[in-house]
């Protein structure tokens, strides 16, 4: 059983924008995304919440009922319970109960597939313990522990202690440390590649593993499902002029994701930070696309990019193929109007409408921060072409008539200057002449 609770007035949105339908309908989404099979599914308003156990008396014993009735084993409630909160419910529903943050991290439990990211919900899923532990501590002898509470008689528990808990997160902390460093090492390898790089973020289920897949012809997960991915995953793609870049897929965003999981995914998402172009990819489609862009938005801001400013951002308004044709045509002459540098893409990833225009816009990005040079070598100078496929990315290659090679070169402005000096023979070129040439 799913319950949302709403302060206030029936109908009231919430702080976010939502009403409250909506917010029942993400919170039974999230359970069914670990499989919950969900019989019931109830709004609930409160005048204010009673300390004990959150709900009101009356519903409380309602719900008691309902879970009887209807042999219920877990009732989510979609809110952030006191550990207190917690047990007094279990105790009247005589069920398990899980709150929001418990439900976010049992999913990301689930999902972690490398061992950065099984640590790294290990490691929110113990902060989180710990806090939790403060607050309630002379209430406690026992607390849950580690993954797969909702298994029964057979779940694992440890004492509800913090020296414990703290142990074990040091212990976290030291293994993500050693595993950071080894893909720092990777990083080091990839910045070797002089590709730029793209990052996808977006509200979980927006569609960004189908727009990766798509330009990146690759079979990655993608579901119709909260959450389907969990790590980064990277790809090389090719850009209509034919510079490279590296696109990177990674963990989608949720309204009121645990800061504890913004902390563990931090250095995954430091992918992001150092993007070249970052693509907001939202899902037009959806009734709560407001709330869920505003919800990224302050994600990306908590990471330090304000998305007001930062100018490598582009929104990607996907799934536009689910729109009445009018909405659609309102929607594209929205983004239209925006100036250039904020101009979304509408598009959508499952049909591809509207790829070749993301490309452009990512293409666009990319060569108003790189500088993009002619260089001609002599055909036997491989050194020389060496140099320019370690230090730049080579868009095109063609043999002169008099023997002599013409390279295009996409470079980082810092490499110019050495460029300059290593070179000859280097000219600018003119963008028109690029979009000819393609
Ligand atoms: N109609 C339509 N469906 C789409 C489009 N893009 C994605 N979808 C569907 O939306 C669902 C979610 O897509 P994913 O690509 O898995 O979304 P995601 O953003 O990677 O989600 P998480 O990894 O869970 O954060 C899938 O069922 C897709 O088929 C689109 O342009 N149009
Ligand atoms: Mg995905």
């Amino acid at each position: 059983m799913v319950v949302t609770p709403t302060l206030g007035r029936k109908g009231a949105v919430d702080d976010s924008g939502r009403p409250p339908e909506a917010r029942l309908t993400e919170a039974v989404g999230l359970a069914e995304a670990i499989d919950l099979d969900v019989a019931e599914s109830h709004l609930v308003t409160l005048s204010e919440v009673r300390p004990a156990t959150f709900l009101g008396k009356g519903k409380v014993a309602e719900f008691a009922d309902l879970v009887r009735a209807s042999g219920i084993e877990l009732v989510v409630v979609d809110a952030a319970l006191t550990p207190v909160q917690q047990r007094n419910l279990e105790k009247e529903l005589g069920a398990k109960v899980l709150d929001r943050t418990g439900l976010i991290l049992e999913i990301f439990g689930r999902r972690a597939r490398t061992k950065e990211g099984v640590l790294q919900v290990e490691h929110a899923h113990l902060t989180w313990q710990k806090s939790r532990l403060v607050r309630s501590w002379t209430h406690l002898e026992r607390q849950r522990g580690g993954f797969g509470f909702l298994g029964g008689p057979g779940e694992t528990q440890i004492e509800a202690d913090r020296r414990v808990i703290g142990e074990r997160i040091l212990k976290i902390e030291r293994e993500l440390e050693q595993v950071k460093r080894t893909r720092g090492l990777h990083r080091a390898g990839r910045k070797r590649v002089p590709y730029p790089v793209v990052a996808l973020v977006g509200y979980t289920n927006a569609g960004k593993s189908t727009l990766f897949n798509r330009l990146t012809r690759a079979e990655v997960t993608a579901a119709d499902m909260l959450f389907a991915t969990l790590d980064p995953t990277l790809r090389q793609i090719r850009l209509p002029h034919g510079a490279h870049a590296i696109l990177s897929d990674t963990v989608g965003f949720i309204s009121e994701l645990p800061t504890q999981l913004i902390a563990a995914f931090r250095a995954t998402l430091e992918e992001v930070l150092e993007a070249d172009v970052i693509l907001h990819v939202r899902d037009v489609s959806h009734e709560d696309a407001e709330a869920q862009g505003s919800d990224v938005r302050s994600v990306l801001r908590d990471l330090g990019i304000d998305p007001e400013t930062d100018g490598r951002l582009i929104e990607v308004w996907n799934k536009v193929d689910r729109l009445d044709p009018e909405i659609r045509q309102t929607l594209a002459a929205t983004a239209a109007r925006r100036a250039e540098a904020a101009r979304p893409v509408v598009m959508s990833a499952l049909t591809g409408e509207g790829e070749e225009a993301l490309l452009e816009a990512v293409e666009n990005r990319l060569s108003a921060t790189r500088e993009t040079v002619v260089v001609i070598l002599e055909a036997t100078d491989g050194a020389g072409e060496n140099w320019l496929r370690r230090h730049g990315d080579v868009m095109d290659r063609m043999v002169e008539p008099e023997g002599s090679v013409r390279f295009t070169v996409r470079v980082e402005p810092e490499r110019i200057e050495g460029l300059r000096r290593r070179f000859a023979r280097v000219e600018a070129t003119e963008p028109e002449d690029r979009r000819r040439r393609a």
